[in-house]
């Protein structure tokens, strides 16, 4: 893994009472965790909450494992959701974490434990990305978990209050026997600060002090008629509970001095975009003091709503603004049906003046709450119309100040990616033989393929989804179907929602397993494919790909390195060549780059220090030769394969060149041969340390041909 944590991190997790803790918000959620006395933890990586894994596997050994807490790399979110069950029938708190494409996979076993409810806390840390910086499809959480009947935490940025939250999450959880969401958006998650923190509490039971004995009671047991019952106590019981405590305990915060004319709701971090830009308004000074005409309630807590709160905050305003954000509007709906059943006739505005669809940044927000305040402050009008326009007149200064617009930066492969030369093979197929495959992807790097340069695969639908997504489409369509997926997707759930499926349903279709040994994409994150745990334990059983696959009935299966493009080409070819309609599997095997290179560089610096000689390839382009014609980028897309000035002034584009990030894996010289473009490409071997009969015979063949020696020693050799 790639181990986000310092152990300096790791050992503010011991602090305790008055002290102090600095870190990002996943360091602090874990803390709040062993605050609230967790004997659980377990989740499956996905940003925003990948590092709050990456943080209790970084904190296992020193932390988590003496304390006895049971940590656990759990398959999917299904199996981390079922391990929740642990808390349905003893007392005991635990924690699982995913990101917000997650809560649809868990759904089927959440929907039990949170209609069983559960006796020991049990907290849903949920990566909640609806802004979408890194998810493919947006969404909130709200919506699912209202059908759940799950508590949903929504934090305003503040990371002391989020540890505070994160603690009252497990007692709101234990007060009303209902499963918690605690929503971390990548504001809270990705932003480091200071905390106070509290001591660390002990676990109930843990795997030192186990449980005796544990049995469930029958009337828990979830089929009916037990199930009508527990559906009645959730809702007249369990989420009353849940409303109660969250009065009780000011989950939700009044800001402003209390008689203000205007009131406005706000959520989660909405709160500090609202904030940010009623200071630039005027309204609120920097430290988040509003102006006392506005009173504020910010709602920490989505689900449920506090009724009574929320009409005792609007009863004697003038007018209220609700700043909701995204789709559903499920808080605005239930505040207007509340106004309409308690005949408030308060005015209250919602989505009829902020946007109802996008994540609200102050660029968005500015131009709906000016509006709305200069017409409810009148005698301030035409300040707050005047800041508005300076803000906008700013914004269109500086981008007047860029001669261009600033260059896109879509996704791309990493240098060296193993993954990009099997779609490069793909795209010189396809442009050799005009045919055009149909390509299902699935979720992971190779999802970058529908993307520049290769804009090659035709659907990406879940995760675990690809192939099966194309099942119909394979048996109706002349196109061949070559699909792709990921090591870390097959394991998810791939194995079984496409290759059970396909080989069951006798689909005609070429599986690319693109193993790279990691789940690449959240930041490199042990699989069952990898080996170890998360934690750095060894994983139990050999989770072999291939044999798996051989087990499985597969009858065509083969082995690749994407490297060796002609061997590649020759397998890919031979495995899609006409035969009984079957499922036909080639395996791409070499490591993720990104990966690899954590751990060759250090191995390399340490062996440079001790004055071993090390070896490193690159590839590179002759100026002189490469004609700027770029055919080698368009079935590549390596971030080193770039653009440069030529030496030769008669040529009117740019030539090829690489940078010195390059990692030498060859396939650009290869992607050049296979399509038969140009003889531009060369490899050199840098060597360092070198002895001083190598460098007696550089400097000699320096004096005959004066390329290719630096002055440091080093030597460089064009291997052609
Ligand atoms: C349901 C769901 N869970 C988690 C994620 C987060 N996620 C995005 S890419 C990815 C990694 C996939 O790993 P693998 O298939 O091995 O592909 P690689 O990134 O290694 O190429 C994960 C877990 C997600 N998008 N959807
Ligand atoms: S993280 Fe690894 S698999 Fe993903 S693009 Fe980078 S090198 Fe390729
Ligand atoms: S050899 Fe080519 S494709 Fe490989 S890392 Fe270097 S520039 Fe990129």
């Amino acid at each position: 893994m790639s181990h986000a944590f310092t152990d300096q991190d790791i050992q503010q997790l011991e602090h305790g009472e008055g002290q102090r803790l600095y870190g990002d918000g996943a360091l602090v959620v874990l803390k709040g965790m062993l605050e609230a006395g967790i004997s659980y933890f377990g989740g499956y990586p996905g940003s925003p909450t990948s590092n709050l894994i990456d943080a209790a596997a970084d904190a296992y050994d020193k932390v988590l494992k003496p304390r006895g807490i049971y940590m656990e790399s759990s398959a999917n979110e299904m199996s981390a959701a079922a391990m929740c069950t642990a808390s349905c029938y003893t007392p005991v708190r635990g924690a699982v974490t995913w990101k917000v494409l997650g809560n649809g996979v868990a759904t089927d076993v959440l929907d039990h434990v949170s209609q069983i409810g559960v006796e020991g806390g049990t907290v849903i840390v949920v990566g909640e990305d609806y802004g979408v910086s890194s998810t493919t499809v947006a969404q909130r959480t709200l919506p699912w978990a209202m059908k759940s009947g799950i508590v949903v935490i929504d934090p305003r940025a503040d990371q002391q209050l989020l540890l505070k939250l994160t603690r009252e999450s497990f007692e709101l959880s234990e007060a009303s026997n209902t499963v918690v969401a605690l929503l971390l958006r990548p504001q809270l998650s990705h932003a480091n600060a200071e905390v106070k923190t509290a001591n660390n509490a002990p676990s109930r039971y843990n795997t030192h002090d186990k449980i005796q004995f544990s049995v469930a009671e029958p009337h828990r047991y979830p089929l009916p008629p037990n199930t009508q019952r527990q559906e009645v106590e959730r809702y007249t019981d369990r989420l009353p509970r849940a409303e109660k405590y969250i009065l009780a305990n000011g989950l939700n915060e009044k800001f402003g001095q209390g008689n203000g004319k205007i009131g406005l709701i706000t959520h989660g971090t909405v709160f500090n975009t609202t904030l940010r830009v009623l200071s630039l308004l005027g309204l609120a000074d920097e430290r988040g003091t509003l102006d006392p005409a506005i009173d504020l309630l910010q709602l920490n807590v989505v689900n449920p709503l506090c009724p009574e709160q929320l009409v005792d905050f609007i009863s004697d305003k003038e007018q209220v603004l609700l700043i909701e954000e995204g789709q559903p509007d499920l808080i605005e709906k239930q505040l207007r049906s509340l106004l309409h059943e308690r005949d408030i006739k308060v005015p209250f505005t919602g989505h009829d003046l902020i946007p109802g669809v996008g994540e609200l940044v102050p660029g968005r927000l500015i131009g709906p709450l000016s509006e709305f305040m200069a017409q409810h402050l009148p005698e301030r009008a035409d300040e707050i119309k005047q800041r508005a326009a300076d803000k906008l007149q700013r914004q269109q200064m500086a981008a007047k100040l860029f001669p261009k617009p600033v260059t896109p930066r879509p996704p791309t492969f990493c240098t060296g990616c193993p993954e990009r030369p099997v779609f490069s093979q793909m795209k010189i197929n396809e442009m050799l033989t005009g045919n055009k495959d149909w390509h299902a992807t699935d979720v992971g790097c190779y999802g970058m393929a529908g993307l520049a340069p290769f804009n090659m695969a035709d659907s990406n639908m879940g995760m675990g989804g690809g192939l099966a997504a194309a099942t119909a489409l394979s048996a109706m369509s002349e196109q061949h179907n070559v699909s792709v997926v990921g090591d870390g997707t097959l394991w998810h759930s791939a194995m079984n929602t496409c290759v059970v499926n396909g080989i069951y349903n006798q689909q005609d279709a070429t599986y690319v397993v693109l193993d790279n040994k990691w789940t690449a994409m959240t930041g490199a994150h042990e699989n069952p494919n990898s080996g170890p745990q998360l934690t750095g334990e060894a994983g139990g059983g050999d989770l072999n790909i291939e044999r798996t696959f051989k087990a499985m009935g597969v009858k065509q299966i083969v082995k690749a390195n994407p490297y060796k493009f002609k061997d590649f080409q020759k397998k890919l070819k031979q495995i899609q060549e006409p035969k009984e309609p079957q499922l036909r599997v080639i395996i791409s095997e070499a490591e993720c780059q990104l990966q690899r290179q954590r751990t060759v560089k250090p191995l390399r610096r340490k062996m440079l220090a001790a004055g071993e000689r090390v070896e490193v390839e690159r590839l590179g382009v002759d100026n002189d030769v490469c004609v700027g014609d770029h055919a080698c980028m368009r079935v590549n897309g390596c971030p080193s394969l770039t653009l440069n000035e030529s030496n030769n002034t008669l040529k009117s584009t740019q030539v090829a060149a690489i940078d010195t990030n390059c990692v030498g894996c060859g396939v650009c010289g290869e992607i050049a041969h296979a399509a038969r473009l140009c003889p531009s490409f060369h490899k050199v071997t840098v060597s360092h340390n070198i002895g001083w009969y190598e460098k007696l015979w550089d400097n000699l063949k320096a004096l005959l041909i004066p390329v290719g020696v630096k002055a440091t020693g080093e030597a460089t050799e064009g291997v052609g």
